[in-house]
């Protein structure tokens, strides 16, 4: 029998061509995240975004990823004059070493000054439950806080934190199922939705 829960491919196919996108990424459990960060990318390039316009960056962990999406959205408004610098308060001397669009950057390597900000930011981390209570304080807060700044910033942060009972679980959601079924990669949805969303809020502004 066939399932009735997950996403339904949309009717449109929404153009990437003239969006930037902003990958913001936890090193935690790193090997799903490689394979979530690569599902995500196929499908920004599927849907024309371009490789340049693609920025990907890390934090250590999924607890960081808030502060780091704030920032990078923050930044890109000013280094774009999108928004003035007392409007976006800890945005002055943004620098994002070790960035990459396509291909890392040396560490320490600014980023060139973008020609637009982004139009969405995909956040991905792998949250695996532990023996003690730190998962759920770090996933209550983490979604808690990617939800409040899409709100406040009007930028969509598309919500790529799995959060996993087990191992088996995680690996299922990255296509690394070890068993016959593979799984589904969830960042292939995550960079589908990261388009849309970005052509929904431009049309929407
Ligand atoms: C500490 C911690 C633990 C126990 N588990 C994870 C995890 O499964 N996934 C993840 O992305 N991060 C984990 N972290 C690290 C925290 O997110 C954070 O990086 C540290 O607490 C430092 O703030």
């Amino acid at each position: 029998m066939s399932t009735i829960k997950g996403l339904v491919k949309s009717d449109v196919k929404y153009d990437g061509s003239s969006l930037r996108v902003a990958i913001v990424h936890a090193r935690w459990n790193k090997a799903i995240i490689d394979s979530l960060v690569n599902g995500a990318i196929t499908k920004l390039k599927e849907r024309g975004v371009k490789e340049s316009n693609i920025v990907v960056e890390s934090v250590p962990g999924s607890f960081e990823l808030p502060l780091a999406c704030s920032r990078m959205i923050a930044g890109s408004r000013i280094q774009t004059g999108a928004a003035s610098v007392t409007d976006l308060l800890g945005g002055l001397n943004f620098n994002l070493p070790g960035s990459r669009s396509g291909t890392p950057a040396p560490p320490g390597a600014a980023l060139p000054p973008p020609n637009q900000p982004f139009d969405a930011v995909i956040a991905i981390g792998v949250l695996i439950k532990g023996a003690t209570m730190h998962f759920e304080y770090i996933c209550e807060s983490v979604s808690h806080a990617l939800m409040k700044i899409q709100l406040d910033t009007g930028v969509p942060v598309i919500f790529g934190v799995l959060t996993a009972l087990t191992d088996d679980q995680a690996l299922e959601r990255a296509g690394l199922g070890r068993g016959s079924e593979k799984g589904h990669n969830h960042g292939e949805d995550w960079g589908l939705a990261a388009v849309e969303m970005g052509s929904h809020t431009r049309r929407w502004a």
